[in-house]
């Protein structure tokens, strides 16, 4: 099982998307083991960005993501880091493919919804940055034994 950061961005938010994606990620199978909406600190913002900091877009990017409240989440799954990357889409709305979120839901480069940690070095720095102890949970789901295959002994 891998556990990933998501973030429904302020446009996400604001245009009342939360529900919508969020469903999507579930419908999916994935397990919601953390959900908060928050406001970003420009500091929080500088680390999770911090590799972007010398791009052109960072300034903005940083503008954006500190304007308004987000929704975080830990996502759980079987590949969940993969598979949530896509259910997102790529990078830019005008370029997503349909069917994925940011596909289906925007069409802005860089208002695109949403973040997903893109490997397990950044979910396992993501998750540490937005989440306190305590606030990711482990606990079973029910309905487990009919999303993954686990007669073979793990879960597939
Ligand atoms: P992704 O979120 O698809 O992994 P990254 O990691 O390349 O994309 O970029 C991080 C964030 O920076 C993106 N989610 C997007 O909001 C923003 N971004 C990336 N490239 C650009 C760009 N050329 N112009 C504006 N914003 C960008």
């Amino acid at each position: 099982m891998e556990t990933t950061l998501i973030i429904l961005k302020p446009d996400a938010v604001q245009r009342g998307l939360v529900g919508r994606i969020l469903t999507r990620l579930e419908e999916k199978g994935l397990q919601v083991v953390g959900l908060k909406l928050m406001k970003i600190s420009d500091d929080l913002a500088a680390r999770h960005y911090s590799d972007h900091r010398e791009k052109p877009f960072y300034p903005g990017l940083v503008r954006f993501m500190t304007s308004s409240p987000v929704v975080v989440a830990a996502i759980r799954g079987v590949g969940a880091i993969t598979v949530c990357r896509n259910l997102m889409g790529a990078t830019f709305g005008s370029k997503a493919a349909a069917g994925t979120i940011r596909g289906d839901f925007g069409v802005s480069n860089s208002f695109n919804l949403i973040h997903g940690s893109d490997g397990p070095e950044a979910a396992a720095k993501e998750l540490g940055l937005f989440f306190g102890p305590g606030e990711v949970l482990d606990y079973p789901r029910a309905v487990d034994c009919w999303v993954y295959d686990s007669s073979g002994g793990k879960a597939e």
